[in-house]
């Protein structure tokens, strides 16, 4: 298996090829038109950066583990120059996306309370200024910066169009400042500088988006972030289906995203209490990945070991604040005080407890099925049967979000219902749930009649009461090939 050599961040400029892509010249040319409406001068260059959807291993990124998506072709695009003395954000759809504007100063923070689109913009440049912080160069003085944006990720659908507009304004800051770094670091800043917004993410959908490339789907790993090149088999396909359910994680008053992390966090502090370590010291815990040496020592390697322990260790039900206390000997007040916001709230206020049991068996065992959906991709003797294990492993890992997880809603169920139905050999809700897309595995020759029965099993009522147009169903669903990571563009 080819490694990803993280190449230079400079050689991607050309890789998005527009000669000999007529239709992405053109929408860079109708960006470029506004552009000069709106602010009166050509964009220096553009920088875009395209959504992603993971075929399997859901949340478990920001558990430390690898997860294994590929990125789309549908992007966010970013046209900029230097010019003024503020930062202002425009967007091509400019009665949906209203014009934002912010100081030039890096530190600023960025209202969580009040959520506007162009947030992301600025996470990103914080994001650029902390990347160049932490390199201990003296960063360059802040410009006014003119930009312009445009997006065809699909919003709060779990196909990441945050990471996308995130990726895309960080790569547009940098180049426009004629800051280099690589890949690699790219996406470890971003995935860091995405927080700024709320929502205390893991790193793959800022990965991919900066890694992906065309024909193979990746293998993207944390600490250090990298990723490896998966071969899907001959004849998969794999068709998006959007539940059209919004799933807005960083405007829930419950943040469930973030719930979905303190559970981590606190199943994996009481692992290691229960295993021996301190109360200070467990309470440090961050991951369920940190503690496995210890479960691995005294329940033996390997995923039973883990359900093993996670049985024995931790308890059905609900845990309520005073218990987890109790059995840690730290309050939670303590375990999160220096915490960014979002996960403090959540971690003190969740009044209904914690589902830790849960939570930890899905983390172990969606972990355990990203490693044999690569083995089971690249297995050339497998044949035939490739298909169908990599469609039994996608299926439990619905089943796994669904029951352990409860990150699906009534709208995912039913659309994977149907696309099972519809002769799908797995299918899965994708990205964080609760709303969004769902991911299924077609033989490449069933695609148009699996689209026909979706169409008619799912979509007729929201065709017939205008909840999507005809001309609209084509970002609602899709096949997509693996497409090609994030490039700095400029037209020739
Ligand atoms: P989406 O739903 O695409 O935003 C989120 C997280 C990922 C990952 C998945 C669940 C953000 C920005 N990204 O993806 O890091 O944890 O959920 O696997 O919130
Ligand atoms: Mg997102």
């Amino acid at each position: 298996m080819a490694s990803d050599p993280v190449p230079e961040y400079k050689e991607i400029e050309s890789v998005y090829g527009l000669e000999g892509a007529p239709a992405a010249t053109h929408r860079l040319q109708r960006l470029a038109a506004a552009f000069r409406k709106q602010f009166g001068a050509d964009p220096e260059l553009f920088a875009r950066a395209p959504g992603r959807v993971n075929l399997i291993g859901e949340h478990i990124d920001y558990e430390g583990y690898g997860v294994l998506p590929m990125a789309l072709r549908l992007d966010t695009v970013v046209a900029i120059r230097r010019g003024g003395d503020r930062l202002v954000v425009a967007n091509l759809d400019a009665e949906k996306f209203p014009v934002v504007e912010y100081g030039t100063d890096p530190a600023q923070a960025v209202d969580t309370a009040h959520h506007v689109w162009a947030n992301y913009f600025l996470a990103a440049y914080k994001g650029v200024y902390d990347f160049l912080a932490s390199k201990g160069a003296d960063p360059p003085a802040p410009v006014g910066l003119q930009v312009m944006v445009h997006g065809v990720v699909p919003l709060a659908g779990g196909l990441s169009s945050s990471a996308a507009i995130v990726c895309s304004s960080a790569l547009a800051v940098m180049a426009v400042r004629g800051v280099h770094p690589t890949k690699g670091e790219v996406a470890d800043f971003t995935c860091k500088a995405e927080r700024y917004v709320g929502v205390t993410s893991g790193g793959m959908d800022q990965a991919i988006s900066v890694m992906g490339q065309p024909g193979v789907a990746k293998l993207v790993e944390f600490n250090p972030v990298r990723a490896e090149d998966v071969h899907l088999p001959p004849g998969a396909t794999f068709v998006i289906a959007n539940s059209l359910t919004v799933s807005k994680k960083q405007e829930t008053a419950d943040r469930r995203y973030n719930l979905r992390v303190v559970e981590c966090r606190l199943a994996a502090a009481l692992i290691a209490r229960k295993l021996g370590a301190p109360p200070a010291a467990a309470a440090a815990v961050r991951t369920l990945r940190e503690v496995e040496p210890a479960v691995a020592e005294k329940f033996g390697p390997g995923l039973k070991g883990k359900l093993r322990a996670v049985d024995e260790l931790l308890e059905r039900g609900n845990y309520l604040q005073d218990k987890i206390e109790a059995d840690l000997g730290v309050p939670l007040s303590e375990l999160f005080a220096g915490e960014p916001s979002p996960l403090r709230v959540v971690g003190v206020v969740a009044g209904e407890g914690f589902k830790l049991r849960d939570r930890a068996a899905h983390v172990y065992s969606e972990a355990d099925r990203v490693y044999k959906f690569r083995a089971a991709a690249e297995d050339e003797s497998s044949g035939a049967e490739a298909l169908p294990r990599l469609g039994a492993l996608m299926d439990a890992s619905h089943a796994s979000c669904a029951r352990l997880y409860e990150c699906s809603c009534p709208e995912l169920d039913t659309l994977v219902g149907v696309a099972k139905a519809a002769g799908a050999i797995g299918s899965r809700l994708t990205g964080a749930g609760w709303g969004g897309c769902t991911v299924s595995l077609v033989r490449h020759g069933d695609v148009g009649p699996f689209m026909a029965a979706l169409r008619e099993n799912y979509y007729s009522p929201l065709l017939a009461s205008g909840r999507v147009t005809e001309g609209g169903m084509g970002e609602v669903l899709f096949a997509s090939p693996p497409s090609s990571g994030a490039a700095v563009l400029r037209i020739k």
